[in-house]
């Protein structure tokens, strides 16, 4: 499937999809001031890599390793280099699921300052959550949550040795209001 295919209609499923992770979520941070969110080339409230419910503070990031090949496979959902950029809210409860499908392993981890950094930005956000340099074996999926309580750029990398450099990153802007976005 084309990474840049919108899914509108599976929009019941990803709202159920969203409340069911709300429910197994601990609560949300503080709300945040009501400015406008932030606005990126294509950008689209929701698809299928992000999901989110405003009234409930919660977003779903899903990151696929290795998807289609693009990048030599260093890629989530088939963008490298920061070619995607999601934008969730300070407050919001942010859900990353890491899903293997690459022909190597690869990790997801939050960090701050530059894509080359490798330390984490919020403590557990990284799948899988110990080794995250051996990184997740291929076909596995593993998951965090954490939720950033003051806006910032940071960027989710494959800390797997030699990925980040090769572009296995994504930028992750958290704003100080709006609603969740992703741009590519
Ligand atoms: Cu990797």
């Amino acid at each position: 499937m084309d990474p840049k295919t919108r899914q509108p209609g599976r929009m019941a499923v990803v709202v159920g999809l969203v409340a069911f992770m709300a429910m197994s979520l601990a609560g949300c941070g503080a709300a945040a001031a009501a400015n406008p969110p932030a606005r990126h080339h294509q950008a689209a409230a929701s698809s299928q890599w992000l999901t989110f419910s405003a009234s409930q503070r919660t977003a779903a990031v899903t990151l696929i390793a290795g998807y289609q090949g693009a990048n030599s496979g260093f890629n989530y959902d088939g963008y490298a280099h920061g070619q995607m950029v999601i934008s969730i809210p300070a407050g919001y409860t942010i859900t990353v699921t890491l899903k293997n499908r690459g022909s190597l392993p690869h990790s997801a981890a939050v960090v701050a300052g530059s894509p080359t950094s490798t330390t984490l930005a919020f403590a557990g956000a990284s799948a899988p959550r110990q080794n995250i340099s051996t990184g997740l074996a291929i076909g596995q999926s593993a998951q965090f949550h954490f939720t950033p309580k003051n806006a910032g750029t940071f960027y989710i990398v494959c800390l797997v040795p030699g990925h980040e450099q090769l572009g296995m990153w994504m930028k992750l802007v958290v704003t100080s209001g709006g609603v969740p976005s992703l741009s590519d």
